[in-house]
C-alpha cells in the first residue's frame, strides 16, 4: 500500500488546481453566488499562526459552498501600505516598495502552500496606482459633498514615530507602537465626516442579525448615542446665554454651578473685569492642554470662578458660572450644569471648592450604598415636578424648556470625525492643491492618480517626507494656471480597507473603483471572517464606505457584511502568540514537519471559531494520526469494495448506511448554519472509528462492501473542505477523474439519515440526577451542551467546579465536582 506522503501530494494538487484555474470564477447570473470574505493581511513578511486560523475557516466556508453548486468568489490581496514599510526604509534604507513586493511574494507563497482555493487572479495590492487612484477619486467625490473637508485641530503627536496617532493608538499617553510619550499639536488635517451617517451606522444594526452581540456593542458605545437636552442659561448682566447639554434634565432643581470647558469662547467676555483675568488667563492656556488628555486619564480636577453669575431657569436662583478642565469642548456644547448631588464628577468639584450641594433624587427603593446617588429615582425638592419620576421628569421638562423657547430635546454622538492626515511617505497622497488664489483645489479625474514619487528621502525625522520632494510639491493650479502647492499628507491606511472587497467584485474595472453591475452581482458578502481587533475601527468605516457608495449610486446594498465571524486567538502557554513574548509556532515549521493538511486540520479541529485556540504538539500529533487512519482505511480497502453494491439493508449494513446518511447531514448543517467546524471533525473521526469497528464483518457481505464503498465516497467528499489535499488524491485513487474539490457535495436522504433516539443517564458525584434524550451516535460535547439546557441537572451543578467528566458513547455522563 501507498504511504500517506503530504509533501508529495500537496505540491502535486496545488499545481493542477493553478494550472486548471480551479478557483477563478465569472459573474455567472444563472447560478447562485456565495462571497467569501476573509480580512486581508498587512503583508509584514510571514503568515502567523493567527492568518492561518482565520484563512482556513474561510477556506472550508468556500470550499464547501463551492461543492454545493455555487458560484464562490474567494478573493485574496494586501493592506500594503503602511507604517512598518516606511520605518524599514529609515532603519535599513530600503526602498518602502521593494519592501512590501518582497513580503507579498513571500507570503502569496506561503498562502498557496496552506492550499487555500482563492481566485488568485483577482488579488489586489494597495499599494498600486491601480489601486489607490480609486483612494483619490473617492476622497474627492467625498470633497465634492463636502464629507472630506480640512480643519485645524489638536493632534496626538507621536515624536518617536513621528506621526499623527488617533486616540486608541494612544495606550496611557504611550505610542502603542514605539512607546515614546505622545505629545499635542495643532495641525491643519483632513477629516472624513463619518458623523454624517452616525445615526444610519446605529440604526441599522438591526441588519446586522449575524453579527456576534459583543461586536454590535462595541459599536454601539464608540458611536455612543447620548439622548437629553440643550437647556439656555442665562448670564445675569450681561444679556449672553450659556447653553449645556444634558442627559439628566431631571436633575436640574440641583443644578447648583455652571461649568465651561477652557476652550469655551464665552470666557474671554466674562472674565474681562475680573480683577483675577491675569491668573485665569495662565491658567487656561496650560489647561486647555489637559482637557485634551483628560479623556484617557484620570485626573485632578482643577477650575476658577468666573466672577459671574448665571440663572437657573427652573429654580430662578443665581449660580456662579466656573470653568474647570473636567469639561471638554468638543462634546456637547463645551458646557455643563453642575448637579454635585447625582453626578460623581460634580460633586468631587463642589467638595474641593465648597459648593453648595442640593438633593433633588431620591432612590425608588432605599439602598444602602455609599456616596451620591447617580441613578434614576423620584424628584424631591423640585417644585411643581416634585414626585414624578426621572424618566417621566425628563419628558415633561424637556416639553417645559421647548415651549417656553429655552431649550431643545437633543440626540448627540461620541462618535467624530475620522482625521484621515499622516504626515508619512507609503501611503496615497490626499489629491488636493493649496492654491493662493482659489484655495482648495481637488486634482482633476483625468489626472488621477496623484502618484506617490518614487525617489523621495527617507530620514526618520522632521516631518512630512513628501515636503521635501520639491518636484512633487511644486506644480500649477488646474483652475486658475498659477502656482499652486500639492498636499503632502497621505492617507490613513483605514482608508484603503474600507472598500477593498467591492476592488476584488472587479479588479481590473477602469473608469470606476470597481464596476456597478459585478459589485450589484457579488454584493453582500455571504460571510466576512476576522479579527475582534477590527471590531470597531475597520468595520464602521467599511460600513460608512458602504453607506456613501451607496448614495453616490455605485452599489445598492446598505451594508456590507451582514455575517460576521470574529475567530478566537492562538494562543501557547496561554497567552495569544507574539514575537516579543517569544511564544510562537511558525506555521512553515509545521508545514515541513507535517504538511498543510495537518496544520489546517488541527486549528480547525483544537477549537471552535469563534474560542481561542491553545496549541498543543500533541494536537496536531493526533490529528496527523487520524489523517494516516482514514488514508489506510480507504487506500488499503478500496479496490476489494469498489465493485460492490448495497442490496440488503439490515443489521450491521443498515447501521453504517445510517450513520452515513446522518454524518452527511450532521456535517452539511455544522457548516451551513453554524460553522461548528470543530463538531464536524470530531462527528468524522467518530464515523471513521465506526468503520475500523464494523470492517471484517462488512468484508463478509457483499452488501457489506457495498456500504464500505458508499462510506469511503462520503467520507473523503466531507472531508476534502478540511484536508482538501489528501481527499483529493484518495479521490484519485479511487478511479475519479474530475477534480474532487468542484465536484458535487454528497446528499443525505432523510428516511436514512433518521435518528435513532437514545437515553443518556446523568451522574454526579456517583448519584443519577437525570435523563436526557439525544441522538445515537451524539458527540459528548454535544450531549454536554444538552445537558446544560436542563435546569434541573444544572441546579446540581450551579458554582461547582468540574473536575472530571466520564463519558460512555450513547450511555452514561458522569461528572465529579467539587
Ligand atoms: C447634568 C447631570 C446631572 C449630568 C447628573 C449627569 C448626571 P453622556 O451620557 O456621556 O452623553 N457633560 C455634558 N457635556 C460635557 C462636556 N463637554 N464635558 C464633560 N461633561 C459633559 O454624558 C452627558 C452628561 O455629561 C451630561 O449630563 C453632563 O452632565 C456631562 F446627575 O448634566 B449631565
Ligand atoms: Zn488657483
Amino acid at each position: 500500500m501507498r504511504e500517506y506522503n503530504p509533501k508529495e501530494i500537496e505540491v502535486k494538487w496545488q499545481k493542477i488546481w493553478e494550472e486548471g484555474k480551479v478557483f477563478e470564477v465569472k459573474e455567472d447570473p444563472s447560478k447562485k453566488k456565495y462571497y467569501c470574505l476573509e480580512m486581508f493581511p498587512y503583508p509584514s513578511g510571514r503568515i502567523h499562526m493567527g492568518h492561518v486560523r482565520n484563512y482556513t475557516i474561510g477556506d472550508v466556508v468556500a470550499r464547501f459552498w463551492r461543492m454545493r453548486g455555487f458560484n464562490v468568489l474567494h478573493p485574496m490581496g494586501w493592506d500594503a501600505f503602511g507604517l512598518p514599510a516606511e520605518n524599514a526604509a529609515i532603519k535599513y534604507g530600503y526602498h518602502p516598495k521593494k519592501w512590501t513586493d518582497e513580503n507579498i511574494d513571500t507570503m502569496k507563497g506561503q498562502l498557496k502552500r496552506m492550499g487555500f482555493s482563492y481566485c488568485w487572479e483577482r488579488e489586489v495590492n494597495t499599494s498600486t496606482p491601480e489601486y489607490y487612484k480609486w483612494n483619490q477619486w473617492i476622497f474627492i467625490k467625498m470633497f465634492e459633498r463636502g464629507l472630506a473637508y480640512k480643519k485645524e485641530s489638536l493632534v496626538n503627536w507621536c515624536p518617536g514615530c513621528k506621526t499623527v496617532l488617533a486616540n486608541e493608538q494612544v495606550i496611557s499617553g504611550k505610542c502603542w507602537r514605539c512607546d515614546s510619550e505622545v505629545e499635542l499639536k495643532e495641525l491643519e488635517q483632513w477629516f472624513l465626516k463619518i458623523t454624517y451617517y452616525a445615526e444610519d451606522l446605529l440604526k441599522d444594526h438591526e441588519l446586522l442579525k449575524d453579527w456576534p452581540e459583543k461586536v454590535i456593542i462595541m459599536q454601539k458605545n464608540w458611536i455612543g448615542r447620548s439622548e437629553g437636552a440643550h437647556i439656555d442659561f442665562p448670564v445675569l448682566e450681561s444679556g449672553e446665554n450659556i447653553r449645556v447639554f444634558t442627559t439628566r434634565i431631571d436633575t436640574i432643581y440641583g443644578a447648583t454651578f455652571m461649568v465651561l470647558s477652557p476652550q469655551h469662547p464665552i470666557i474671554k467676555s466674562l472674565i474681562e473685569d475680573s480683577p483675577e483675568k491675569e491668573k485665569i488667563e495662565n491658567w487656561l492656556e496650560k489647561a486647555k492642554k489637559e482637557t485634551y488628555l483628560s479623556r484617557v486619564e484620570n485626573f485632578e480636577k482643577e477650575g476658577y470662578f468666573t466672577g459671574k453669575y448665571a440663572l437657573n431657569p427652573f429654580t430662578k436662583s443665581k449660580i456662579p458660572v466656573w470653568v474647570a478642565n473636567y469639561v471638554i469642548m468638543e462634546y456637547g456644547t463645551g458646557a455643563i450644569m453642575g448637579v454635585p448631588a447625582h453626578d460623581a464628577r460634580d460633586y468631587e468639584f463642589a467638595k474641593k471648592y465648597n459648593l453648595e450641594i442640593k438633593e433633588v433624587i431620591k432612590p425608588l427603593e432605599e439602598i444602602s450604598s455609599e456616596g451620591i446617588f447617580e441613578g434614576d429615582g423620584v424628584l424631591v425638592n423640585s417644585g411643581e415636578f416634585t414626585g414624578l419620576t426621572s424618566e417621566e421628569a425628563r419628558r415633561r421638562m424637556t416639553e417645559f424648556v421647548e415651549k417656553n423657547g429655552i431649550g431643545k430635546g437633543v440626540a448627540l454622538y461620541r462618535l467624530k470625525d475620522w482625521g484621515i492626515s499622516r504626515q508619512r511617505y507609503w501611503g496615497t497622497p490626499i489629491p488636493i492643491f493649496h492654491c493662493d488664489k482659489c484655495g482648495l483645489v481637488p486634482v482633476p479625474y483625468d489626472e488621477l492618480p496623484v502618484m506617490l514619487p518614487e525617489n523621495v528621502e527617507m530620514k526618520g525625522f522632521g516631518g512630512n517626507p513628501l515636503e521635501r520632494c520639491e518636484e512633487f510639491v511644486n506644480t500649477t493650479c488646474p483652475k486658475c494656471k498659477g502656482k499652486a502647492k500639492r498636499e503632502t499628507d497621505t492617507m490613513d491606511t483605514f482608508f484603503d480597507s474600507s472598500w477593498y472587497f467591492l476592488r476584488y467584485t472587479s479588479p481590473y474595472e477602469n473608469d470606476l473603483p470597481f464596476s456597478p453591475e459585478k459589485a450589484s452581482y457579488w454584493m453582500s458578502a455571504d460571510i466576512y471572517i476576522g479579527g475582534v481587533e477590527h471590531a470597531i475601527l475597520h468595520l464602521i468605516y467599511s460600513r460608512f464606505f458602504t453607506k456613501f457608495l451607496k448614495d453616490i449610486g455605485l452599489i445598492e446594498v446598505k451594508e456590507p457584511f451582514p455575517k460576521l465571524l470574529t475567530q478566537g486567538m492562538v494562543t501557547l502557554g496561554g497567552s495569544a502568540m507574539s514575537k516579543s513574548k517569544g511564544n510562537i509556532v511558525d506555521p512553515n515549521d509545521m508545514i515541513e514537519k507535517y504538511g498543510a493538511d495537518t496544520l489546517r486540520l488541527f486549528i480547525l479541529f483544537a477549537a471552535p471559531p469563534d474560542k481561542d485556540l491553545e496549541w498543543s504538539d500533541k494536537g496536531i500529533e493526533g490529528c496527523y494520526r487520524f489523517e494516516n487512519r482514514v488514508w489506510k482505511l480507504i487506500v488499503e480497502n478500496w479496490e476489494s469494495v469498489k465493485d460492490f453494491k448495497v442490496e440488503k439493508l439490515e443489521g450491521d449494513v443498515l447501521e453504517i448506511v445510517r450513520k452515513t446518511h446522518q454524518l452527511i447531514k450532521r456535517i452539511t448543517d455544522n457548516i451551513e448554519r453554524r460553522i461548528h467546524l470543530n463538531t464536524a471533525i470530531s462527528s468524522m473521526m467518530e464515523f471513521t472509528n465506526s468503520l475500523y469497528q464494523k470492517k471484517d464483518e462488512l468484508m463478509k457481505s457483499s452488501s457489506g462492501k457495498g456500504a464500505l464503498k458508499e462510506a469511503f465516497m462520503t467520507l473523503v467528499k466531507l472531508l476534502s473542505p478540511f484536508t482538501p489535499h489528501m481527499c483529493e488524491e484518495m479521490w484519485e485513487i479511487m478511479g475519479e477523474r474530475e477534480i474532487l474539490s468542484v465536484s458535487k457535495w454528497p446528499e443525505w436522504k432523510e428516511e436514512l439519515a433518521k435518528e435513532e433516539m437514545t437515553v443518556v443517564v446523568v451522574q454526579i458525584n456517583g448519584r443519577v440526577r437525570g435523563k436526557i434524550i439525544v441522538p445515537a451516535g451524539s458527540s459528548e460535547e454535544e450531549v454536554t451542551e444538552e445537558i446544560m439546557k436542563d435546569p434541573k441537572i444544572c441546579s446540581y451543578l450551579n458554582h461547582k467546579k468540574i473536575v472530571k467528566k466520564v463519558w460512555v458513547q450513547d450511555k452514561i455522563m458522569s461528572f465529579q465536582v467539587e
